[in-house]
């Protein structure tokens, strides 16, 4: 196989060891082929990345170790109308099933596919024959159409990490024919779950008559696309190694010491409302209630890391997440014991191991979710010999892998309360028992292997007779 292209919204230096899961991914499959890493350099300026916001885009370049980042700002009115507008006040609410979220403005659509074809115009030169192009999230739909509009034929490849919902869903988008069009320009498409893959299937027939095509391929608009349910995996190794790294053991240890007579419960989120917190702080507002003996005994950290502070659906979810812990406490809290202790922070990844490793419990409990990658990395983390208890969200992607987790619909608040109590009770012999598989399902499926996965059916991928003959907006 040739040299890997990976493009999404934001790139990282893969030598940085901050860098999350994907970041780590992507890295170690870019060093392998001495790859490129392109996408938005997270700048913005004037002339949004084109000298006089015309001729040819102004691309960064800078080596790290064998692996190219090539990166281009955005115009302020690109990034209000492509990032803040339409991936995150469109597609991200849709895909996560929340239209009363979504602000269809009429306008952010021409910023999102501006944006897609000023990517392609900066990549398309840097590119060489043999390339194979792995396209990542929402931001870049549209852009395998506009690569192949300038003539681009080499392979390319999408992975979405958020969820796919249902047709009729996708339905509400204006303009979701064009969309999706744009989706079918991808020679293999990679979803978190199998429920994904299936309602792109039914999207693809009911809207576009795609015939099956063997193989898990289907022809639709003159081409043909596979697409796979892939979950992204963990690096065990790499995260492992790190939870053995001083600075998780020194978190460890000093959790330990903090919290030696009481259970810690812990969150760690982005604070989106995909993720559930506020029902997540009122099942265990109501596990204090209804189960006296957990007052004094349990203790749930939460971490909520900063995220999109100018769209204004995530600041009404922190108001509203701290007035819950602030009732809880009130009600609840003792001279000595604080039930919640909430933070509105980034904690430094070196240390997460060590956090989750000092916890009983974890509460993964999205409305909705692509995969959930704290779910994993809180199984990677535990003490095999004394692990601690996940409870799992069913509609995170992550629930159709992690069978061992004990499950909550994360709507019924009584019903999680009840899972929680059962999570902090349960007997050594099955924490270990539950964690094994887990752990077992983690290192069979993990990043590598999903890379490995990917990539494979991208290679497979026939050379395809035309372009697309691309929607109008
Ligand atoms: C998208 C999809 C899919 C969180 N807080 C802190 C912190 N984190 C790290 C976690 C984890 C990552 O961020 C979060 O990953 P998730 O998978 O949970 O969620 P999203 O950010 O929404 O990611 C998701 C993922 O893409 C991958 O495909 O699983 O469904 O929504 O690695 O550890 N890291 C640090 N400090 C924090 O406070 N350092």
């Amino acid at each position: 196989m040739g040299r890997i292209v990976a493009v999404s919204n934001r790139v990282a230096d893969p030598r940085r060891t901050a860098a999350g899961g994907l970041a780590v991914a992507l890295g170690e499959v870019l060093k392998r082929s001495g790859g490129l890493w392109f996408g938005w350099s997270g700048k913005l300026s004037d002339d949004g990345g084109s000298p006089s916001g015309g001729g040819e885009p102004r691309v960064h370049q800078q080596q790290a170790g064998p692996v190219k980042l090539a990166t281009v700002d955005l115009s302020p009115a690109d990034y209000e109308s492509y990032y803040v507008g339409y991936s995150n006040g469109v597609l991200w609410p849709v895909f996560h099933y929340r239209l009363d979220l979504a602000d269809f403005d009429a306008g952010y659509i021409e910023g999102y596919r501006r944006v897609n074809q000023l990517f392609a115009r900066a990549l398309l030169p840097l590119l060489r024959p043999d390339d194979v192009i792995w396209v990542h999230d929402y931001h870049l739909i549209p852009l395998a159409a506009e690569l192949r509009a300038l003539g681009c034929t080499q392979p390319i490849g999408f992975f979405l990490h958020i969820p796919l919902p249902p047709p009729l869903i996708l339905a509400a988008i204006p303009g979701h024919d064009w969309l999706m069009k744009g989706l079918c320009s991808y020679d293999a498409l990679g979803f978190q779950s199998h429920a994904d893959h299936d309602h792109f299937c039914r999207y693809i027939q009911d809207e576009a008559h795609a015939q099956e095509a063997g193989g898990g391929r289907w022809r639709v608009f003159n081409r043909t696309i596979h697409p796979l349910a892939l979950p992204i995996g963990l690096d065990v190794d790499e995260f492992q190694a790190l939870a053995e790294a001083p600075e998780a053991r020194e978190m460890y240890e000093r959790m330990r010491r903090e919290y030696s007579r009481r259970k810690v419960l812990v969150g760690v989120d982005r604070l989106d409302y995909s993720k559930g917190l506020p029902q997540r702080i009122r099942a265990f507002g109501e596990l204090l209630a209804r189960y006296p003996e957990t007052r004094q005994s349990a203790t749930l950290i939460q971490i909520a890391s900063p995220s999109r502070e100018d769209v204004s659906a995530y600041t009404d979810i922190l108001h509203e997440l701290e007035s819950l812990c602030g009732a809880i406490n009130g009600n609840y809290g003792e001279l000595d014991w604080m039930p919640v202790r909430y933070m509105h922070r980034t904690v430094a990844r070196a240390r997460l191991p060590g956090l989750y490793r000092a916890s009983r419990v974890a509460l993964v409990t999205p409305l909705r979710d692509g995969m959930n990658l704290v779910a994993k990395e809180f199984i990677a983390a535990q003490d095999p010999e004394d692990p601690g208890v996940l409870v799992l969200s069913r509609f995170a992607g992550a629930a159709e892998q992690l069978k061992e987790a004990l499950m909550v619909n994360p709507y019924d608040i009584e019903g999680t309360a009840a899972t929680i109590h059962l999570a902090l009770q349960m007997g050594l012999e099955e924490r270990r028992e539950r964690h094994g598989a887990l752990l077992a399902t983690l290192r069979r499926q993990d990043v590598h292997w999903w890379c490995d996965t990917f990539l494979e059916a991208l290679g497979q991928a026939e050379a395809q007779e035309s372009g697309t003959p691309w929607l109008r907006l």
